[in-house]
């Protein structure tokens, strides 16, 4: 696979919450969004590697905080879902603990990928993590992933109503992707370079 379409990390280590966390001493993206969403396989595309981040069919997969080293500096962190109804009601508010947690004290922190599914927009968390991110001056791509369910005329219009519905965002960013066939993945490559290359 040729180097513009994949980025060299490795599995550092899970954390269940940020005390646990490593050393904040590299800038950090992060990926969150409603579970099911396709976290874990849009990092396993970027990265070209299929085990790397463990997928699911069962929503709720993802449990700790995952972090991966990138080659040429930076770090890849694969979140717990939001929304998955199915976990108990501690260990769902254990999750989200840990995820407001880190998103809302992790000084390493340099952008957010916020997966979501293109058939589903508009969704309460997908909603917060967009105000938040305003509010808190920090950069944010936006994946309207699982492209490869619509026709390339559908997914024209998904990505045309969420750029005019954040047009005030300054700090907002849109895409179509797919983990499945790769659209999307040199686009999104590049805006994870950009972020990772910045000094913290
Ligand atoms: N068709 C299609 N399916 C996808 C795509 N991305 C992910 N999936 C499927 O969606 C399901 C969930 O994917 P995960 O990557 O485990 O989702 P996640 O957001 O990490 O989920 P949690 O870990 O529960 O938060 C799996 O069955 C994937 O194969 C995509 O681009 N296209
Ligand atoms: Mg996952």
């Amino acid at each position: 696979m040729p180097d513009a379409e994949r980025i060299h990390a490795e599995f550092l280590l899970s954390a269940p919450g940020l005390k646990q966390c490593p050393t904040p001493d590299r800038s950090e993206v992060a990926f969150a969004g409603r579970s099911n969403a396709g976290k874990s396989s849009v990092l396993n595309r970027i990265t070209g590697n299929r085990r790397m981040a463990k997928v699911s069919k069962t929503p709720g997969r993802t449990q700790l905080l995952n972090f991966f080293d990138v080659k040429t500096g930076g770090r890849l962190v694969d979140l717990p879902g939001y929304g998955y109804a199915k976990a108990t009601k501690s260990a769902q508010a254990q999750w989200q603990m840990s995820v407001n947690d880190y998103l809302a004290k992790r000084d390493s922190l340099a952008g957010l990928i916020l997966v979501t599914d293109i058939r589903h927009p508009g969704h309460s968390f997908d909603e917060e993590i967009m105000i938040w991110s305003e509010a808190s001056e920090l950069p944010i791509r936006v994946l309207l992933n699982k492209a490869d369910k619509l026709s390339k005329n559908k997914q024209r219009q998904a990505l045309a109503l969420f750029q005019k519905k954040y047009k005030d965002h300054p700090y907002a960013s849109f895409q179509c992707f797919s983990a499945m066939n790769g659209t999307g993945t040199n686009q999104l490559i590049e805006c994870l370079l950009a972020w990772l290359d910045d000094p913290q």
